[in-house]
């Protein structure tokens, strides 16, 4: 489509919308670009030459203002706003950004969502990615606004694009050629009003497919599978509890591709040569799989890649084992929920550091399963106090106090014996201490490294 001299308004002047001001700007659009914050609350937005007259912060214009030909939505913007219904109203073009990206964009276009898993299926489909040699992004909901990266790839590019719901809402000729819905569970139901909306909006990744296209999809989702009977697509299940005879599965600790017609059974990889830790990362890795082969790795390759993949940084990301004991940085584990899915994903003794500034969160739930998983509890920052009740009333029995965040981990690994996790997962945020959960996960790996006299990796 062609935008020359059109009036295209923009909603939402975060990542997504100043990416899609540039390039807009770029295919010569008149463009207004509109936020409910004022200039002083939004960062880089002094980047963005427009004039007084289009960049109307500080609340929302009239929609006769502006009578845009085109309205852009940033993801986190909600459709229910006025100034979009009246858009919809007088059968304006509505785009979400990424439709704006990825309209003009020849690449093969991979796309990954679900409710969980999301990002690090993303990344580690991009690592793969980048073994055939072609060039590769990697952005989206994954923290990088896809319009900013996309612009001078050609047709042997690689885009591997993190898809939320709120950006696959309004895609009109979104083509994804390798699409993966990961799983389905209840989430931003405050925007997409009920569970069949929120599947809907997610399913739109394969809206444009054709029979030549491919659609990753989870079996053990039931939601999920009986998409794939009404798609166009090819369809590839995946599945870490069943074992499939036509798909990626596991056939005792192996992950193999299995196809029945040809009766063969392809290994991809064992599960003990993973780095990924937790069932969870199963359903990460088996899609995965199945993108690469999409895109042209060979089965040895795949491998390779899926065993040198450490995980997304903060994320249950191994920092290393040293004298025996296995160092993971689960800092983004910001609360009770993501803290205890980094219990669960091990097997081993563990020596968890906790702590931080809580979100209103009840530890009581949490601490049953520090019960039965951990067992020396270090606990720190603004919610230790809270923190140490709710685990002594959830029968936690080691539980050591300490002031500082480096006084924490020299605590952690003098109660560590070989065969034992160390692990980060604060189920708080770092706010008390940090500027953020990066910040934090950085501090961790320096001190353990620092401690076994390892090179510091910046
Ligand atoms: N705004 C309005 N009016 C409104 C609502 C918002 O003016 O009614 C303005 C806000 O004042 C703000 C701007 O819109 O200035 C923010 O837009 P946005 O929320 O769409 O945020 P972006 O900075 O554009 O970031 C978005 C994604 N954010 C959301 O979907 C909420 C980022 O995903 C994504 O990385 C980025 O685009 C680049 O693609 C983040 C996220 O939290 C990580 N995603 C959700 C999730 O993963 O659960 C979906």
């Amino acid at each position: 489509m062609d935008w020359l001299n059109k009036r295209a308004l923009i909603i939402g002047a975060g990542l997504s919308g100043q990416a899609a001001v540039r390039k807009l700007q770029k295919l010569g659009a008149e463009v207004f670009l509109t936020d409910s914050k004022s200039a002083e609350q939004l960062a880089g937005i002094e980047d963005i030459r427009l004039g007084t007259k289009h960049l109307l912060l500080g609340g929302m214009p009239e929609f006769a203002e502006i009578n845009p030909e085109l309205i852009v939505l940033s993801p986190g913007v909600s459709p229910k706003l006025p100034l979009v219904q009246e858009g919809l109203s007088r059968n304006v073009t509505l785009w979400s950004e990424v439709e704006l990206a990825m309209h003009d964009c020849p690449a093969l276009c991979v796309g990954v969502t679900g409710t969980n898993g999301k990002t690090t299926t993303t990344t580690l489909i991009g690592e793969l990615a980048k073994l055939t040699g072609k060039p590769t992004v990697v952005a989206g909901n994954i923290g990088v606004a896809l319009s900013g990266q996309v612009n001078s790839l050609g047709d042997d590019s690689i885009v591997v694009a993190e898809l939320s719901s709120f950006q696959l809402e309004f895609v009109d000729k979104l083509h994804v050629h390798i699409g993966v819905l990961l799983n389905l569970t209840p989430d931003h139901l405050d925007r997409h009003g009920t569970l069949e909306n929120y599947l809907e909006a997610k399913a739109q990744i394969f809206k444009n497919q054709t029979p030549m296209d491919l659609a990753i999809l989870n079996w053990d989702d039931p939601l999920v599978r009986d998409l794939g009977s009404k798609l166009k697509s090819q369809v590839i299940y995946f599945s870490p509890t069943t074992f499939l005879q036509d798909g990626i599965s596991l056939w005792h600790d192996d992950i193999v591709y299995a196809v029945k017609e040809k009766r063969t059974m392809i290994p991809i990889i064992s599960r003990k040569n993973l780095q990924l830790r937790g069932s969870h990362n199963l359903e990460n890795v088996m899609a995965a799989a199945a993108a690469a082969r999409a895109f042209g790795l060979s089965w040895t390759e795949i491998s390779e890649g899926l065993a040198r993949f450490k995980g997304v940084e903060h994320r249950q990301e191994v920092v290393g084992s040293f004298a025996g004991v296995l160092f993971v940085n689960d800092s983004k584990g910001t609360n009770t929920d993501a803290a205890t899915k980094a219990l669960l994903a091990f097997d081993e003794p563990l020596v968890l550091i906790a702590g931080g500034k809580n979100k209103g969160l009840d530890f009581h739930e949490f601490m049953k399963v520090v019960r039965k998983r951990v067992k020396s509890l270090v606990l720190l920052g603004q919610a230790a106090g809270e923190m140490e009740q709710a685990a002594k009333d959830e029968g936690v029995e080691r539980i050591i106090r300490v002031a500082t965040f480096e006084e924490g981990v020299e605590k952690a690994i003098s109660e560590a014996v070989p065969g034992d996790v160390v692990l980060l997962s604060p189920a708080c945020t770092s706010w008390d201490m940090f500027k953020n959960y990066e910040q934090r996960g950085e501090l961790f790996k320096e001190l353990v490294r620092r401690h076994y006299r390892e090179p510091i990796q910046k």
